[in-house]
This record gives structure tokens, C-alpha cells and sequence, in this order.
């Protein structure tokens, strides 16, 4: 025992010492970066003021919680979409509208860290219509409208943590996936960690979506032994009814994994049949738990809602055969990615340097021929895996790519036969042909990159042309700003020929993990330009400047407010007393593309911005009378400075006449 953790504290050592060295390679290299750089690269990534870009790139915002809209290739940022935290500048998560898609059984949560961001896809290529997002911490799924790039649902992922392998879509996004990193106990109690092995559990989680209207549902649950299940892709063409899982700590260690979880020289990886498990579910084969959830989406009237679910049907493999098995691939893989055709699948060995191949036709035929080990790490299989029969390596593998960087982790294709892998130790990305295996081209990244990403690069019909390196580094990337580097690097690599070639950095916001991208004319017709003021179903609108008003209800005052250029109606309130709650409605009632309006007032906690047609609501409690001064912060019109207003609350008890107007016509009521 003693000799293996020893063997494993010196490979911690041996990584970071490779870690440290790639970084003092990257700054020797930075003087020689030109040479990587293509000739007229410059040319490559500018797009001429007034031009679009040719694609579209989602990148999720890790820790910032959101997903950032950029133009490749210019790498110009276009929007950021808020999903996960709040964002006080447009009031998501602060509005009525939206303050409901942040809540979760755990209350309303303004945070969270969201890693893979994944479209809709019909026959395996992205549809245009959704993206998905998850949220790795208080483990959720995010659905997000490609019309209007908004944020349309969150459903949270009960019995799980650490929902980190999600939400990888299947063929025609039947299902989503979500995961456990950590295993815990299920449902969860209160019991020694020491007992993890026999009381924790690892959850993979499948979510439906309707194909109409995308609304996702949490359809069934699997349990499996306690592992920390990391990332997955589903599979495509033949593999259509798979999904594939990494995973690590097979050891089912519960502490100082550094060590604990790097004992095996392979760890099991999971191929889940869904369709065999869905049915299983439909026979009514699972448990029922009934750990309470939410689903919190944009109702048909534009306002969030949640909606609490207390059912979940779980499967374990016991009850499900031929619903799991598991594959061993080496120490701690951490990326799994299936080729454009659906016939293999990539495992990027985090810690063994090498890139696996598996070939789905040999593991069907290994499980029809139940071709299964009968011991792992010297134990037997069945007992150590709850029943999940464990394929044999060597019988699923088509090969593998050796000795191909240190680090590797994610690897993408280009639909031209070749794949690309990141490399994170070595900073580095590697090309490689599918069918040879071998080592095609080279080229260093700055640096510790984590993800890489083509567009359509995990679909079957890659659109290739560029690739994304997302770097978790910038270090000496950019102008320092202090110990902290806001901004990770993201670099553009052209690879529409047989070298890579690095065209240009660009900072984004948070930290990138997994991003998507998509030919621009999948998106850009169907974009939204401005809501039509009969489609404004908001039952807070005041449609046109007749229907403003101000409603008093006991201590509720709800303010019917529209805004066009340049003028609140109405501008001048009177009659708010400490003590109430103020509801500011706000209609944007322009109907004009990208005309917005928006509103704050003294004290408040956030401004919203107002897209045209839109309503937004903001809760106001004023706590001190006096006068209460609001505009429009958003630079609309030569006379946005005049877009202003006054409100004035006298002392509780005291009984100011409920007035309100703009312009000198004023209506009152007591
Ligand atoms: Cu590799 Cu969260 Cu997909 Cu980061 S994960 S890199
Ligand atoms: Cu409206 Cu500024």
C-alpha cells in the first residue's frame, strides 16, 4: 500500500513538474510565436467594419455562469447570454420575468459554474433551435432559444452532484444527459464519509425534451457504483442508442483523490444503452424516489414559473440488464468523443499520454458474445461493478494513438478523417488521421489548454474551417491586470489545410470549458428583431400609452409604465408611502429592431434593460420617503438624458393622493 502511494505522489510530481516545464517552454517559445503564425493571418480574422462573421461561437462562461456569444473568425464578442447567475446590467434574475429560473430546492441561486454548452441537433448535426448548458454545482440543465438568445428553461438534476458529464444530446435530442462527478449517497443522508463505498452512489441522469417545444423532463435516473463519472458524448449512426461516459476514481476514494485515484492502471468508463433503459423505465423496472426538484421555464406569457417535481424513476443495473457495461480504459480518461460516423469512439487518457480508439462494432459484438472479465483489480467484476459486465480492452479496441502528448483531454473532427486532440500538460494541440492513427500535425497553444472545439466538430457533419483552442492560462498573453488574469485566452487555428495554423488570440470572459459553433445562417435569419406588440402576451404590458397607470391594492402598488423614445408614461408619481411594495411594468413599446429602453430608479438593486415589445418588471421597497429620481439607462435617442422621471414616497400613514402622469396630464385616485 505504502509503495503505491508513493507511486503516486511521484507522479503527482512528474505532472507538475511537466506542468511547470511546458510553461517555461511556452515563454521561451514566445518570442518565436511568429513563426507559428500563418502569413497573412491578420487577413484571415478581420472582418471589415459593417461585415458579419461567418460563424457563430457559444462559449460556455464557466464560473461566470453564463454563455458568451462571439463572431469567428474575428473573435469579436457579441452578447452574453445570462443563464445560471445573475446579471444586474439587463436584470436577469432580478426582474419578476426571470427571478424564477434561479430557483432550485436549495433557494434562489445566482451562481453557478457551467462547463459544455450543446445544441439541438436532428440526425446528429446541430438543428439551430436550441442550446443546452450545464450547471456543474448545484447540478441543473439550462435551455436556451436560438431565436432570441434568452434563456428559456432550468431544470435542476435531484439525487446528483457535481453535474459535470452534461448535457450531451443524443441523435435528435431525445435526451439529455447529466451526471455525478461526485458520487453520493442516494437519496441523500446523513452517514460516516468513511462509508462512502458502501453508501455512496454514482447518479447518470437522463432528461428528456420535447421536440415541439424543447420543455425538458427529467425522464430516469441510474444508479452505479461510486465512481466520479466526468464527461460524455452520445453516439450517432450505429452507436445512435448509446451514450459513453468517462470516468475516474474506479479506487472510490474519498479523499486526497490526487493520489487515492490514480492507483488502477485503467479506470472503468461507462456505455450506457438509453434505449434499453428507457424501456426498462416505461416497464416500470426502476424505484421510485421522490427527492423534490425544480423546473423553472418562460411560460406562454413571458414570465418564469416554477414548477416542483417529487418523482424519479431509478434503475439500477440489477434491474436493467443489458442497460450498462463498462469499459476500462487508462488511468483517470478524462474526454470521450464519437467520430463524425458513430463507429468509434475516443477516450483522451489525462494521465497515460495516450489516445484510445474503440471500435463500436467490436464492443457489440464483445457483449453479444458475452465477452466479459471476470476480475478487475484482482476482484471479482460482477461484485465490484453492482452487476455492470466489464468488457475487455483489447477485444473493443481498435487502436491507439501512443505516446501522442502529455495531458491529452478532448479531441474534435474535422469530417475530413482526421482528428484533433488538446493537449493540457504539454500545451499543445495534436492531428491525427482516424484510420492510421498516426500523428499528422503539431502545434503549441498558450497555454494549459482545456477543451478545443470545431464547428460541428462533434456532430456528424463537421463544418471544420477553424478550430478553437480554450486555454485556461493567458498569463503573459495579454497587458497584466494584476495577480489575476480575468480573461482566459481563447485562440483561432485555421484548419482548412494540412497544417494548422494559429491566426489569433482572443480574451473571454470567465472561464471557457466546452464551447459550440455553427454557420452563421443557421442563426442569423431567424434572430428575433423585436417583439410585436400583440405577441407581448405579459399579463403586466401596458400597450400603448393610454394603458399606463398606477394600481394601488392594499400595500401593492403596480406601476403600468411604457417607454419609447424619449419618455416614461408616466414620468411623475405621487402617493407611494414606505411600506408598499412597488411593481415597476415597464413596456418597451417601440417596434423597431434593437431600439431598447431601460429603467432604474435610486436604490434599486439592478437596472433592466427592455428589448422593443418587451415587458420587464422590477420589485421596488422604498424604505425612507423623499424623492425618488429613475431613467432610462440605455443610450436610446439624442434626448436619452431627458428620458427621466420622479417618484416620491411620503412616510407610512401618511395619505398622499395616488397621482401619476407625464406631460401635465395627470390622473389621481385615493
Ligand atoms: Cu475538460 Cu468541464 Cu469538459 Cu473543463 S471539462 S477542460
Ligand atoms: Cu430610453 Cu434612453
Amino acid at each position: 500500500m505504502k509503495t503505491i502511494v508513493m507511486e503516486g505522489k511521484i507522479l503527482a510530481l512528474f505532472l507538475i513538474g511537466f506542468f511547470i516545464s511546458s510553461f517555461f517552454a511556452g515563454c521561451a517559445k514566445k518570442t518565436g510565436i511568429k513563426a507559428g503564425l500563418e502569413a497573412g493571418a491578420a487577413q484571415k480574422v478581420y472582418v471589415p467594419p459593417g461585415k458579419w462573421d461567418k460563424y457563430y461561437a457559444f462559449l460556455s462562461g464557466g464560473y461566470s455562469g453564463q454563455v458568451e456569444v462571439y463572431g469567428l473568425p474575428s473573435g469579436r464578442l457579441i452578447k452574453v447570454i445570462p443563464v445560471f447567475s445573475v446579471w444586474p446590467m439587463d436584470g436577469y434574475g432580478y426582474t419578476q420575468e426571470t427571478k424564477p429560473l434561479l430557483r432550485t430546492t436549495y433557494g434562489f441561486i445566482s451562481w453557478d459554474d457551467a462547463h459544455h454548452p450543446e445544441f439541438s441537433e436532428t440526425n446528429g448535426i446541430p438543428n439551430g433551435k436550441w442550446l443546452f448548458i450545464n450547471a456543474n454545482n448545484t447540478p441543473r440543465i439550462a435551455r436556451i432559444g436560438l431565436r432570441t438568445f434568452s434563456t428559456k428553461e432550468i431544470i435542476q438534476i435531484p439525487n446528483a452532484a457535481g453535474n459535470h458529464p452534461s448535457p450531451f444530446s443524443t441523435e435528435n435530442s431525445e435526451y439529455l444527459t447529466a451526471g455525478g462527478r461526485f458520487s453520493v449517497p442516494v437519496p441523500n443522508q446523513d452517514v460516516p464519509i468513511s462509508s462512502y463505498k458502501k453508501t455512496f452512489k454514482g447518479v447518470i441522469s437522463f432528461v428528456h425534451v420535447d421536440p415541439k417545444t424543447g420543455r425538458m423532463s427529467l425522464a430516469f435516473q441510474i444508479l452505479m457504483p461510486p465512481f466520479d463519472y466526468d464527461i460524455a458524448h452520445c453516439g450517432k449512426g450505429p452507436s445512435k442508442h448509446w451514450c459513453f461516459f468517462t470516468a475516474y476514481n474506479t479506487e472510490e476514494a474519498h479523499t486526497l483523490l490526487e493520489v487515492g485515484a490514480s492507483q488502477y492502471d485503467k479506470d472503468l468508463t461507462a456505455a450506457i444503452n438509453w434505449k434499453k433503459a428507457a424501456s426498462c423505465a416505461k416497464a416500470g423496472k426502476g424505484m421510485i424516489l421522490h427527492t423534490p426538484y425544480y423546473d423553472d421555464y418562460v411560460g406562454k406569457n413571458l414570465v418564469a414559473k416554477s414548477v416542483v417535481f417529487n418523482k424519479e424513476i431509478v434503475l439500477t443495473p440489477q434491474s436493467c440488464p443489458g442497460m450498462a457495461y463498462y469499459i476500462p480504459i487508462e488511468k483517470s480518461p478524462h474526454g470521450v468523443d464519437v467520430t463524425p460516423s458513430g463507429k468509434h469512439i475516443v477516450y483522451s487518457g489525462k494521465l497515460a499520454s495516450q489516445v484510445s480508439v474503440v471500435s463500436f462494432k467490436k464492443m457489440i459484438s464483445a457483449i453479444k458474445n458475452k465477452d466479459f472479465s471476470k476480475t478487475v483489480y484482482g476482484k471479482p467484476a460482477l461484485k465490484y461493478t453492482d452487476g455492470i459486465p466489464v468488457l475487455k480492452y483489447n477485444d473493443v479496441l481498435k487502436g491507439i494513438v501512443k505516446n501522442i502528448c502529455l495531458g491529452p483531454l478532448h479531441t474534435e473532427f474535422d469530417g475530413k478523417g482526421f482528428a484533433y486532440t488538446s493537449c493540457f500538460i504539454s500545451s499543445e494541440i495534436v492531428k491525427w488521421n482516424l484510420k492510421t492513427l498516426k500523428v499528422v500535425d503539431q502545434i503549441p497553444v498558450y497555454y494549459a489548454i482545456g477543451h478545443l472545439m470545431i464547428p460541428g466538430g462533434d456532430s456528424a457533419h463537421p463544418w471544420g474551417h477553424y478550430l478553437l483552442a480554450l486555454d485556461k492560462i493567458s498569463k503573459d498573453r495579454y497587458l497584466p491586470v494584476g495577480p489575476e488574469m480575468d480573461c482566459r485566452s481563447a485562440q483561432l487555428i485555421d484548419i482548412s489545410g494540412n497544417r494548422m495554423r494559429l491566426l489569433s488570440d482572443f480574451p473571454t470572459l470567465g472561464e471557457p470549458h466546452y464551447a459550440q459553433a455553427c454557420p452563421a445562417s443557421l442563426l442569423d435569419k431567424n434572430a428575433l428583431k423585436y417583439l410585436p406588440l400583440k405577441d407581448n402576451t405579459n399579463p403586466w404590458a401596458a400597450k400603448t400609452e393610454a394603458d399606463a397607470k398606477v394600481v394601488r391594492k392594499g400595500d401593492r402598488v403596480d406601476v403600468y409604465m411604457t417607454a419609447i423614445r424619449s419618455h416614461f408614461v408616466p414620468d411623475n408619481i405621487e402617493g407611494i408611502r414606505v411600506g408598499d411594495t412597488v411593481y415597476f411594468h415597464v413596456t418597451n413599446i417601440e417596434q423597431d429592431f434593437d431600439i431598447r429602453h431601460g429603467f432604474a430608479i435610486k436604490g434599486g438593486p439592478s437596472a433592466m434593460f427592455i428589448a422593443p415589445g418587451y415587458t420587464l418588471t422590477l420589485k421596488w421597497k422604498p424604505e425612507r420617503p423623499g424623492i425618488y429620481p429613475f431613467y432610462c439607462t440605455d443610450f436610446c435617442s439624442a434626448l436619452h438624458q431627458e428620458m427621466q422621471g420622479y417618484v416620491r414616497v411620503s412616510p407610512q400613514g401618511v395619505k398622499t393622493n395616488l397621482c401619476w402622469g407625464t406631460g401635465g396630464k395627470t390622473n389621481c385616485k385615493d
